[in-house]
């Protein structure tokens, strides 16, 4: 192995460079954004991984990762851009596109490209199409590989689970899977699976798409126990107790870059079959709205009572626990709301330093204070961090308390129901 190529160095692509790099191979880090590249050729990332910036660092010192606006040749073509999706949940596979549109004049004999960015069943074939159309010699046309190999991991724990997960791969032909296979054997130490394009392609979709079926599963079930005043999170934890239920944690929406998206590709793609799929997604955005409209009720409520709009601390903004990532974050999205009916509001965040412009409001996150939560009128838990369990129950019994995952309550009948004390 020579040289490999990776396009986008987000999340997934700047890890898996590095992963790479690490082996002794040769890498090309390509990505548009020009601020990325700079950032890199100051020896600096944007990610918050562990592990990360000491490894990027040993490989750009020991000369094995480059970083570049263009592509160039390589023998191994690696796509790694996002895929969101537009208006009516459609895929945009804009970015995917300019990926391949971008190495097109770098393919050459014996090539292999795999595509590692969540698509629709059926991308990499459109994608095998559209590289043999323009390419025109038919002899270098048969000696072109492809391979279709999702990424499997959380962030957090990003490189570890890039080494140590099992992966998919799904190639055009046999030989292109036997190609990206012996590839990924370089430096991935877990078991590789081949099939065929469309099957890894599914694969992937229908991984995200399991979790957020069962995640929604434990949401209904929380907005049931509401109105039934039963406590969700003792409910769970004993219906848990037999020996096949497993049901996962209610929260305040599904948020993050994958499972609140991956699961559209499927319906987009077989709008009338997938019915459980499409109400699950339903089911979770849904989620969020109500908790919006649970705290506004209590706010109003105390509004009427005081005459005065209540304080709010929020807690948790990041679209799950302990990480410092805010995309699709459900807990960002019912901050705007309050934020827009001008709720005074204490944002507190111990993973992030700054709030995002989008939020329009221009202050610092507060950190985990006493004195914070003793002022306030409403505390509003969203994202259960690991900081937020040592919160004094004795302060919570003297507050409105809207808990979205039963972390800071403590009497057991109460989860979801505002306490006043
Ligand atoms: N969540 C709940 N209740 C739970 C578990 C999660 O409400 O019991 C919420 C989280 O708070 C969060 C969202 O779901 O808002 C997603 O979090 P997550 O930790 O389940 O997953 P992600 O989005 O960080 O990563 C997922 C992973 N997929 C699966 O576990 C099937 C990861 O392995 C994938 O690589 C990643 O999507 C991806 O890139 O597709």
């Amino acid at each position: 192995m020579k040289k490999v190529v990776v396009v986008g160095l987000g999340y997934i692509g700047l890890p898996t460079a590095c992963l790479i790099a690490s082996n002794k191979i040769e890498v090309l880090g390509v990505d548009v954004n020009p601020k990325v590249i700079n950032l890199a050729k100051k020896g600096k990332i944007n990610l918050n991984e562990p592990d990360l910036i000491g490894l990027f660092k040993d490989v750009v010192e020991e000369g094995y990762l480059k970083v570049s606006l263009t592509p160039n040749y390589a023998d191994v073509f690696i796509v790694c851009v996002p895929t969101p999706f537009k208006d009516g949940h459609k895929s945009d596979l804009s970015y995917v596109m300019a990926a391949i549109n971008s190495i097109l004049p770098y393919i050459e004999e014996d090539n292999l490209i795999i595509i590692e960015s969540t698509c629709p069943v059926g991308t990499t074939e459109n994608i095998r199409d559209l590289v043999f159309s323009k390419i025109s010699n038919s002899i270098i046309k048969g000696k072109i590989y492809l391979a279709y190999c999702s990424e499997r991991v959380i962030p957090g724990k990003i490189l570890y689970e890039l080494i140590y997960n099992d992966r998919i791969i799904g190639g055009i032909n046999e030989v292109s899977s036997k190609r990206a296979k012996d590839f990924y054997n370089l430096f991935v130490k877990s078991n590789l699976y081949d099939t065929n394009s469309k099957t890894a392609e599914m694969c992937k979709l229908v991984e995200n798409s399991y979790r957020d079926v069962n995640i929604a599963f434990a949401n209904e079930i929380s907005i049931i126990c509401d109105k039934l005043g039963i406590n969700t999170n003792e409910l769970i934890k004993l219906a848990n107790k037999h020996p096949r239920v497993n049901i996962l944690k209610p929260g305040c929406g599904v948020g993050g870059h994958c499972i609140a998206v991956d699961p559209w590709f499927i319906v987009e793609k077989t709008p009338d079959l997938a019915r459980l799929i499409k109400t699950s997604r339903e089911v979770n955005l849904n989620k969020t709205e109500w908790v919006i409209k649970k705290i506004k009720k209590k706010a109003k409520e105390f509004e009427e009572e005081n005459k005065s709009k209540p304080k709010i601390a929020i807690l948790g903004l990041t679209y799950k626990p302990n990480v410092s990532d805010l995309r699709e974050s459900p807990a960002l999205n019912i901050t705007k709301s309050l934020a827009q009916d001008r709720y005074p509001l204490y944002i507190i965040e111990p993973n992030i330093l700054r709030l995002p412009k989008s939020l329009g409001i221009y202050k610092n996150v507060k950190k985990v204070e006493l004195n914070i939560l003793n002022k306030v009128d409403i505390i509003v838990l969203l994202v259960p961090h690991k900081e937020f369990k040592k919160i004094n129950k004795s302060l919570i019994d003297k507050k409105i308390v809207i808990d979205m995952v039963g972390i800071l309550l403590t009497r057991k009948a109460e989860y979801h129901r505002p306490t006043r004390g």
